[in-house]
């Protein structure tokens, strides 16, 4: 276990909250522990594999996002890469669900990887895949990535790109990660701008590149997106074009799923099912949406699909065992919430479903769909995710050291109070957030 020697809350604050709410806490613990008994259910198993649930947050999602249209502040955000490991801080020992952050490079950017390194393991934080950025020109660089950067008609802006990818390996290795997320804007706006197979033949031809920079237990995760910035036809668009050029880069290469890169409906699920079978599937970028690409709080539109898919991962490790692994993180966009409380809430909400898919009868959902049994198939589906499992969430908190209830422990708190006396909005100089 890491050993986290810094605390961002008050340790006796976090106990008093939580002592306020044992009582009750332990009533409903017990009460769901029978319910769950009568299905032949150990509760404690349950908490257990709780307790072992991670998700990564993204260094971006907590400065507050924005629109095309407009960005509005919110008090205290963060103001550099050492600001946003603090917020993450506080997520984490609030809900013990996140001991990982993803960074996104040039956004965080340091000369100083050790000491940031460090700032992050005093709150027992360590990093997940970093993400590249060549979706947007960066100060200072010589070439332009308006019309594509991997995919570039220019060699020397796929070389820039290339770089900047293998750059990215560098300061991820100096932080402790072992992956690259990988996702390029790259595509066209109109029919004929660009030749579709050209694209992604230099697309493969770049990412080779950047693969053959990768350290042997490093992975590259390729990211698909249906549409946006491109809007005609995006080069790595869905999941077989990535789970091809996955195929043709190698073993080191795999898929990330991010479930807001789909068109409204996409069964999503047999997706991470298709993957998993074929051994690709990489990673997520967990979110949630209602028209599109919404980078809406994880489980606050559809909670059944979020569920789902972790039905489809636990079919997978039942099936893979151990060694199957996905690289899992948060990837949204908090316009209108206070980003700390949304991230706290969202991994909560992963962490749901990986609980409850756990609650599912494996064999009876077996013998019903061989005995063609369509109605109890559904059902036993539906048992484990109607079961409100919100108490063993809370107790397994508490067990690892974090708040029964993270966003009113955080509230009392007065954090982000604080946070907005040290960090005065300064124009222009805040890097967080997504626009
Ligand atoms: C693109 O929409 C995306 O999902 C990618 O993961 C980016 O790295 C991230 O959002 C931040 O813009
Ligand atoms: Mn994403």
């Amino acid at each position: 276990m890491t050993v986290v020697n810094k605390d961002l809350i008050a340790a006796g604050q976090v106990a008093a909250h939580n002592a306020q709410r044992a009582a009750n806490l332990e009533a409903d613990y017990a009460a769901l522990g029978g319910m769950l008994e009568r299905r032949g259910i150990d509760i404690e198993k349950i908490t257990a594999l709780a307790q072992t649930f991670a998700v990564a947050l993204p260094s971006w999602g907590v400065g507050t996002g924005g629109t095309r249209f407009a960005r509005f502040p919110g008090k205290g955000e963060p103001r550099n890469v050492f600001e946003k490991i603090d917020d993450c801080g506080v997520i984490h020992q609030l809900t013990r669900a996140t001991p990982t952050v993803s960074l996104h490079f040039p956004w965080d950017k340091t000369d100083d990887p050790a000491a940031l390194r460090e700032h992050a393991a005093a709150y027992g934080l360590g990093f997940d895949a970093v993400n590249s950025n060549t979706f947007q020109d960066q100060v200072g660089q010589e070439q332009t990535y308006k019309y594509g950067s991997l995919t570039n008609i220019s060699a020397a802006v796929r070389e820039q790109a290339v770089a900047h990818n293998i750059e990215c390996i560098e300061l991820g290795r100096a932080l402790g990660s072992k992956a690259l997320t990988v996702w390029v804007g790259d595509g066209a706006n109109f029919p004929g701008q660009s030749n579709l197979r050209g694209a992604l033949e230099r697309y493969l031809d770049s990412m080779r590149n950047i693969y053959s920079a990768l350290p042997d237990d490093w992975n590259v995760l390729i990211e698909h997106k249906l549409f946006e910035p491109a809007f005609y036809a995006t080069t790595i668009a869905d999941w077989g074009t990535s789970f091809a050029c996955a195929q043709e880069l190698g073993p080191k290469a795999k898929c990330l799923v991010d479930l807001g890169h789909h068109a409204p409906n996409t069964n999503i699920e047999m997706i991470v099912a298709r993957l998993a079978q074929f051994g690709k599937l990489g990673g997520f970028h967990f979110n949630d949406s209602k028209y599109g690409d919404d980078d809406l709080d994880s489980g606050s539109i559809n909670p059944f699909q979020l569920f789902l898919v972790f039905n489809e991962l636990a079919d997978a490790a039942s099936r893979e065992g151990a060694g199957f692994q996905t690289a899992n993180m948060l990837d949204q966009s908090h316009n209108v919430t206070d980003p700390i409380e949304s991230l706290m809430n969202s991994a909560v909400e992963v962490q749901r479903a990986f609980v409850q898919a756990a609650l599912v009868d494996r064999a009876a959902l077996k013998q019903h769909q061989e005995g063609n049994d369509v109605l109890q198939a559904a059902q036993a589906l539906k048992h484990a995710f109607r079961t409100d499992v919100s108490a063993i969430l809370a107790m397994a908190r508490v067990r690892s050291g974090g708040a029964a209830d993270p966003v009113a422990c955080y509230r009392a708190s007065g954090y982000r109070v604080q946070a907005a006396e040290q960090r005065p909005a300064k124009a222009g100089a805040s890097s967080s957030g997504i626009v």
